[in-house]
């Protein structure tokens, strides 16, 4: 097939679905000759002048297409040297997934370690694919496109690539107007900007989370949503180097990636519902990681509790407020004098230990913060570092010195073979259960990581990166490690400003320039399995704050150091949700009240109805602001009994959702459109969501206000309070008189929620609570749900119960496996329908399957 036409594409033939004709071709590439250079010989200083690579060796195979690329003249040397040989592959790997990897031939340049995000593989033959690859030989360009339409959902048809060794650059063009959503950690908009956006991908300490900006985690992926089709798809770019994504609109709309390394490693995930593609995002970053039962309590935190005394005393007038506190938390401020692993004079171990045993003796837990950066003095953490040769070194040998709370500090190389042992160690002996302080979870944070110096701090010399073999993948040598030419919209000056410096090496020698974004989530997974040291068998909790694509697998991610305002109250919903439903990592909150600055009362009360929903529930204010515990104010613990009530309630059906999660990748909270994409009044919906499969929750946005309008999607949803059914559906309703205590909650049709008939004091006592059924019928008049059931705590579950409950006329029903043996009974039903509500008692037990008639169960007058 000869295109003889020009080579450049406009929107407008991109937005039509590819020509016809390809559908006839056997092979899934398209050769595209006679085409003339875009550029003359000499090199250009131009980006958009480069003139590209041209493919050769194009080999289609059963399950994808293999090819060379060269440079094509000179190359255009922009930030950088062009590199000249490249390869392409393209793999179908499932029928959903198609892996793209333009790599260079001799594969020095820096990949993304398997052992920090190990692959999935697979390969399918492409007949199977619900997506298709082309490309164009010269200038080289590839095409990913939805088999059923032909629409493309990628290309990079009309811009050529740049592939230097500090700067690489690949655009994609796209419909007018996308729905994009993804592409964090950001607080900016669920769905993003068009034009003029610029998302930048550097871990960064980053207070006050602000809009337009890098913070603390990575997750180079995006959901798109296709308005014309109807269908929705990802796309991942696996590169942990500093990054600019460019979405615009100038010339046609497009997406593009400029990065200062790495290679070009592409996931496209075909959906085609936004669920599915959650769902096959799953398979790269792995399954989540199962939390304990006990982590969906409330949790209260402060920077600022200068003493065991004052940690015991909150913990004290929690209980006298009557209001449930699961976890108590200890800050920084536990160590003498800042340095990881010690106790300071306030907090005497003696005393440490009996507040401990106090807690675990109620059924209470209670988790304290580590840093990464250990103190550069001579104590037991530091020495012990020192001997197992864990910590960063200059190329000198000598270790690299930063300074963060405790004055000068050595940061661990989570890639050192020796640092998970001492971490093990240094854990064994300090949260050790029968001498030391005996932690139920833990808090990482500064773990970007977050270094006090501004750069150029410290500085003697350059570090040079080694040579490593071809093959290596480990980084090409020659590279200007702190200052590269392409400047990434960075909020700090400099890639080492506040940070550990770039131009490390770590052992094994990859730098800190290609690998800095990888910093949090590697020491993740070493706590992890730290934790599970020393509790083998139970489900470590951990929650951290930078996060790289797959932390989720071993972690939560609390959402840093929001303000107490009303912006940030309400822009949480938006920064929680791309870490539930888009990047596999669900067990996450913002600081409830506020974090900086002073709270409200109003504010406070509002964010602890609203932190009810979150997977994550905790209260946490910085030192200095005003205290925000719940009991501090009447109207606020009010709040907080109501809304902890109905979340403990509700734990069991959200315990579920997150077990569902972690089996198959489905989000356990999502924005609307995710449940209604067809609806395009959903798209840009971000201040509610649903809270599991069932539940849509809408929260009061504004200060000063009673009521809130939101939007029900055209469908059937009833008041989870009145059980009335909505009668506005497809628009806009207002609810008014809502007080701080309150948030309008509807139920979707056709669903079951499982609850326990009363709340408890504690995540404990709650379990031996029975449960009651709310049905809330469908246009049928049917509804089904899910319970799962498991001892709440182990990594290796013998035993569990995934019930399926259902409802079809009136017969009742509970289907599944019922191995988890529990004695709590379900007690009532709640049918909610077109002709109201019925109430019915029953007493039946969670040991095997049952099938009622409502008509034989005593109905309970309402
Ligand atoms: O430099 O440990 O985001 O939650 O309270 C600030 C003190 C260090 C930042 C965390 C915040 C924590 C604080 N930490």
């Amino acid at each position: 097939l000869v295109n003889n036409g020009s080579s450049t594409s406009t929107t407008s033939d991109f937005l039509h679905a590819m020509p016809a004709s390809l559908t006839l071709l056997q092979s899934c590439f398209l050769l595209w000759s006679g085409v003339s250079r875009l550029t003359s010989s000499a090199p250009t200083r131009s980006v958009d002048d480069c003139a590209g690579y041209k493919a050769s060796n194009v080999t289609v195979l059963e399950n994808g297409l293999t090819a060379d690329l060269k440079l094509v003249g000179d190359g255009c040397g922009v930030y950088g040297k062009d590199l000249v040989d490249l390869k392409f592959l393209a793999e179908f790997q499932t029928d959903s997934r198609l892996h793209l990897i333009i790599y260079d031939k001799d594969e020095e340049v820096y990949q993304v370690p398997d052992f920090v995000v190990p692959r999935p593989g697979g390969s399918v033959n492409k007949q199977d694919s619900q997506l298709e690859v082309y490309i164009e030989e010269e200038p080289f360009s590839f095409t990913v496109t939805r088999k059923s339409d032909k629409q493309a959902i990628f290309t990079t048809k009309g811009s050529n690539i740049i592939f230097e060794d500090q700067y690489v650059r690949l655009r994609t063009s796209l419909p007018e107007n996308p729905s994009l959503y993804g592409l964090g950690e950001h607080t900016d908009p669920l769905r993003l900007k068009t034009s003029n956006y610029t998302r930048t991908f550097w871990a960064r300490d980053a207070p006050a989370v602000p809009l337009d900006s890098n913070l603390y985690g990575n997750h180079p992926v995006y959901y798109e949503h296709r308005a014309g089709s109807g269908d929705s798809h990802g796309v991942l770019l696996l590169n942990s180097n500093g990054m600019d994504i460019k979405i615009n609109n100038d010339n046609g709309q497009y997406l593009e990636y400029n990065t200062l390394g790495g290679v070009l490693d592409f996931y496209f995930l075909a959906g085609p519902s936004p669920f599915d593609v959650a769902r096959e995002y799953s398979e790269i970053t792995g399954k989540a990681a199962m939390m304990p039962y006990w982590g969906f309590g409330f949790h209260q935190c402060r920077f600022g509790y200068k003493s065991v005394d004052e940690v015991a005393a909150v913990v004290a007038n929690y209980s006298a407020a009557n209001i449930p506190l699961e976890t108590m938390w200890t800050d920084i401020d536990y160590m003498d004098n800042y340095k990881v692993f010690t106790l300071g004079a306030n907090f005497p171990l003696a005393k440490v230990r009996d507040f401990i045993s106090n807690l675990h003796r109620n059924n209470q837990h209670y988790i304290v913060m580590v840093d990464p950066a250990v103190a550069y003095q001579n104590y037991d953490a530091f020495n012990n570092g020192v001997n197992s040769d864990v910590f960063l070194k200059l190329n000198n040998g000598s270790i690299y010195k930063g300074e963060v709370w405790p004055g000068v500090t050595a940061f661990p190389d989570w890639f050192h073979n020796n640092t998970q042992s001492y971490w093990n160690n240094q854990f064994e002996t300090f949260f050790n259960a029968d001498s030391g302080v005996d932690i139920d979870a833990l808090w990482i944070d500064m773990n970007e990581p977050s270094n006090f110096c501004e750069w150029p701090c410290n500085v003697t010399e350059l570090q040079v990166l080694p040579r490593h073999e071809v093959g290596s993948k480990k980084g090409l040598p020659g590279r200007n490690l702190t200052d590269p030419k392409y400047h990434i919209k960075n909020e700090l000056e400099f890639l080492s400003s506040r940070t550990a410096r770039t131009d490390l090496a770590h052992q094994g020698g990859w730098a800190e320039y290609d690998t800095h974004n990888l910093y949090g989530t590697m020491m993740s997974r070493v706590s992890q399995q730290a934790m599970l040291k020393r509790r083998p068998g139970k489900r470590p909790m951990v929650i951290t704050r930078s996060t790289f694509v797959g932390a989720g697998n071993y972690v939560g991610h609390w959402l840093g150091d929001n303000v107490s305002g009303w912006d940030q109250y309400i822009i949480s919903v938006r920064h929680l949700l791309q870490f539930v439903s888009f990047f596999q990592v669900p067990m996450v909150g913002a600081d409830v009240c506020g974090f900086l600055d002073n709270t409200t009362e109003e504010l406070c009360a509002r964010w602890t109805v609203l932190g009810a929903f979150y997977p994550f529930y905790r209260n946490h204010n910085v030192d200095n602001a005003r205290s925000q515990e719940a009991y501090r104010w009447e109207s606020v613990a009010a709040a907080a009994r109501k809304a902890i009530d109905l979340r403990y309630r509700l734990l069991d059906y959200i315990y579920t959702a997150m077990y569902r999660q972690t089996k198959d990748g489905t989000p356990m909270l999502a924005p609307v459109w995710m449940h209604y994409p067809g609806d395009a009044a959903t798209l840009a919906i971000e201040t509610q969501f649903f809270y599991g499969p069932s539940l849509l929750i809408s929260p009061v946005t504004q200060q000063s206000a009673t009521s809130v309008t939101l939007y029900l999607p055209n469908d059937i949803f009833y008041d989870f309070f009145t059980f009335k059914k909505a009668n506005v559906t497809g628009s806009s309703t207002t609810y008014s008189n809502i007080s701080t205590s309150d948030v309008p909650v509807h139920i979707k049709g056709g669903s079951i929620i499982p609850a326990r008939v009363n709340s408890a004091n504690t995540t404990t006592a709650l379990r031996k609570e029975d449960f009651e059924l709310f049905v809330a019928l469908d246009a049928d008049a049917k509804a089904k749900g899910s319970l799962y059931l498991d001892d709440g705590e182990s990594t290796v579950q013998t035993s569990i119960s995934e019930i399926e409950f259902s409802l079809e006329g009136s017969k009742i029903k509970a289907d599944g496996s019922f191995g988890f043996k529990t004695d709590v009974s379900v007690k009532k039903v709640t049918v909610i329908g077109n002709d109201g509500v019925t109430k019915y008692e029953m007493d039946k037990k969670l040991d095997g399957a049952w099938e009622l008639d409502l008509g034989s169960l005593r109905r309970d007058g309402l």
